[in-house]
């Protein structure tokens, strides 16, 4: 008897539920105790039919993600589903919520499968650089088909109950429990009403049209997909010759870092929760204040609404308030268009949506978010100003993205009760949150902030207070190496390529553009005062924006913009660069993408030590998510941190102390870094 199945017997019925909280991961305890409980009812004479079922809020969330180290001891996954194939005795897997990657393939290897309604089942191991390694590739073209099994694996999309009973990958879905409904088919298999028949016995007619339409599709994309392709090709073999081949593609693909870094991305999404203020008391948020209905603030209050949140939307005068509201209602149509939202929920986030341009409506809420324009001083008055009119208890919060949140506070009387809650944006689409923590911001108000993203569906990051925080702080550094490259001869374009090629969404000089010209000079104005006089300074940008070209707005920046689609580099930006070298009296060089992208990369995590050595981020894992959350670092690289790891501490430093010959002020090796490479420790280690 293990702890972590239960075994039941009820007649000649034998029962094995799985129940090891949160999700049921199967890792080697669970497999072990499932093959235990199988040989146990195969040798009970009494038992004639058995059922597997999943105890707790679904069926499993398949192979144990944290136990992969242990994936190869016996006996594995695939070891045990042969051993539920080949059982003498009919198998009946009955799920409910959710049957995910091993946990969908454990049910395709018993002999009879029904779903309770509502159950979602995929096969997402893509999504983690993997392929269905336990007999996925094999028995889902088996069941359903070659070209329903190649769309289901190599997107890893979630198949519904209904979709599920279609293709053949349950006999039924039923209401109430799972195990009930596992038994009533038992019984319906003894008495010769449903077919308890072998995967593995089944033939699979191979589908060219479907298999070369998907190597074309998958022919650029990460590996995992096309080698998960490769594996369900197979499926045309004899059962054993197709497992064999699964099975080496498969730990073929769990050595690669696209695994190692989709992994890490999933468990970064997760690890950022982890707060010294974990477990302080959360206080209810019925109803949501935001001040400014620009850019930030209506996609803000969207974002409370599609997580139906009753939120008031402050403006200045009745003007912004007709067109924040307005923006508002197209932001949730849009979210309506996409499915992500219900009708209903539209109807009642807009009866929920209060618009106004009297800060006196706010008088109840329980959490104001302001996000009017980046000035201190407007800012500090508009704190006093809430600080009177709000309830006492209410939280007081900031959306600026690098002003000091401690001077924000200190213009209210309730210093515990204010934050920073920096949303990116779009802000009802982007799933970074920055909660940025005050010398005096008290836990609870930082735990309130925690579950409220949440409930917004972010990925709230907990963040010291800094110019910039996390993020920002970060991309301020790396953004000027691009300066520094295009000036010592790197075309704007190439160096948007290399990076796009390394697996950003966009380059930086694209995303500049889309953001807007105005914005970066801006920035740059804002800290020319205190700027050192040793850092190297590029006059590019301004004498771009000298010209009024912002970009993607203007039709004109970085590059040429025809109804706001890119046409391609602007070569007037490209003779001021000539210009500015020649001013400069700069020989062109060349760079590779692969120094570019090494530049770029290395200037990223140079900062994000810094970050780490002043304890404005908690550990490396927190960075990761900031960048993979909000700035587009590619999912499949895990993060510059789990980057950094594989690059290698004695590489990081030998590379800053190369690039310092050119510019010792700017590349200069963290003592972290030094330290960590005389313990030998990795930033894994500090997570
Ligand atoms: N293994 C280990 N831990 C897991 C896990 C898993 N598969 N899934 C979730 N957890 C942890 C998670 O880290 C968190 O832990 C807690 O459970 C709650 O999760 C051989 C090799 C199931 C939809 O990709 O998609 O099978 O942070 O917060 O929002 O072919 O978890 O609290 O310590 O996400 O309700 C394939 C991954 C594995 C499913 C539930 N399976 N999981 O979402 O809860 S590879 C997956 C999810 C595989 C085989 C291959 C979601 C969920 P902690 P949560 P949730």
């Amino acid at each position: 008897m293990s702890e972590f199945v239960t075994i039941e017997r009820e007649g000649e019925i034998g029962l094995i539920g799985m129940d090891k909280p949160p999700v049921n991961a199967i890792g080697v305890a669970l497999r072990t105790a499932i093959h235990e409980a199988l040989s146990d009812l195969i040798s009970d004479q009494k038992i004639k039919a058995i059922v597997l079922y999943g105890a707790g809020r679904f069926f499993s969330a398949g192979a144990d993600i944290k136990d992969f180290a242990r994936s190869a001891e016996q006996p594995t996954l695939p070891e045990v589903l042969k051993f539920i194939n080949d059982c003498p005795k009919p198998v009946i897997a009955a799920m409910h919520g959710r049957a995910l990657g091993g946990a969908l393939e454990l049910a395709l290897s018993a002999h009879l499968r029904v779903g309770i309604a509502g159950l979602k089942v995929a096969l997402p191991e893509v999504k983690l650089g993997l392929l269905p390694g336990a007999g996925g590739t094999q028995r889902l073209p088996r069941l359903a088909g070659m070209a329903a099994a190649i769309d289901i694996i190599c997107t890893g999309r979630e198949v519904s109950a209904d979709e599920a009973l279609r293709l053949g990958l349950v006999a039924k879905v039923v209401g109430g429990s799972s195990r009930d409904a596992g038994v009533a088919a038992a019984r319906d298999v003894l008495a010769g009403k449903l077919a308890a028949i072998p995967t593995d016995d089944l033939l699979v007619e191979t589908d060219d049209n479907a298999v070369s339409a998907a190597k074309a599709r998958y022919a650029n994309a990460l590996t995992a997909p096309q080698t998960a392709l490769d594996a369900i090709s197979a499926a045309t073999l004899p059962i054993d010759e197709g497992l064999a081949k699964e099975r080496a593609l498969f730990m073929a693909l769990m050595q690669g870092e696209e695994r190692a870094g989709l992994v890490h991305a999933f468990l970064a999404e997760r690890e950022t929760l982890k707060i010294p203020e974990a477990g302080s008391n959360i206080r209810s948020v019925e109803r949501v204040g935001v001040v400014g209905g620009g850019t930030m603030g209506s996609g803000i209050t969207a974002a409370f609404c599609l997580a139906g949140i009753p939120v008031s939307l402050i403006e200045t005068d009745s003007q912004r308030v007709i067109k924040a509201r307005e923006t508002v209602e197209k932001y949730l149509a849009g979210a309506l268009k996409r499915g992500k939202l219900t009708e209903q929920d539209h109807v009642k986030a807009l009866e929920n949506l209060v618009t106004s341009d009297e800060l006196n409506d706010l008088a109840n809420v329980d959490l104001v978010i302001e996000a009017i324009f980046e000035d201190m001083n407007a800012k500090t008055d508009l704190f006093a100003k809430l600080d009177k009119l709000c309830k006492p208890d209410a939280i007081l919060s900031s959306n600026t993205s690098y002003l000091d949140i401690n001077q924000i506070a200190s213009a209210t009387s309730r210093p515990a009760a204010v934050l920073g809650l920096h949303f990116f944006s779009p802000a009802h689409i982007m799933r970074l949150l920055e909660v940025v923590v005050t010398d005096n911001t008290s836990p609870d108000i930082v735990a309130t902030a925690f579950d409220l993203a949440r409930q917004l569906k972010k990925v709230p990051v907990r963040s010291g207070v800094c110019d910039g925080f996390i993020g920002n702080r970060i991309l301020s550094r790396y953004r000027k190496v691009c300066e520094y490259l295009v000036l010592d001869g790197v075309e704007f374009d190439q160096v948007d390529r290399a990076l796009t090629d390394f697996g950003f969404a966009m380059g930086p000089f694209a995303v500049s553009d889309l953001a807007g010209l105005d914005i970066g000079r801006a920035a740059r104005e804002r800290k020319a005062a205190s700027r050192p006089p040793q850092e190297r300074y590029s006059r590019v940008a301004d004498l771009i924006c000298e010209q009024g070209w912002f970009g993607r707005k203007t039709g004109k920046g970085y590059y040429l913009y025809s109804e706001g689609k890119l046409i391609g580099p602007n070569p007037d930006a490209q003779a001021i660069v000539y210009k500015e070298r020649a001013a400069l009296e700069l020989v062109p060089k060349t760079f590779t993408d692969e120094e570019i992208v090494a530049r770029y990369i290395t200037a990223m995590i140079q900062e994000a030590v810094t970050v780490l050595e002043e304890g404005v981020a908690l550990r490396p894992v927190d960075i990761d998510a900031v960048k993979l959350f909000g700035y587009g670092f590619p999912r499949h690289r895990g993060g510059p941190m789990h980057l950094a790891d594989q690059i290698g501490v004695s590489e990081l430093i030998s590379r800053i102390e190369t690039y310092a010959e050119e510019d010792a002020y700017f590349w200069q090796v963290p003592q972290l870094l030094r330290t960590m490479k005389n313990e030998g420790q990795s930033f894994a280690e500090m997570n």
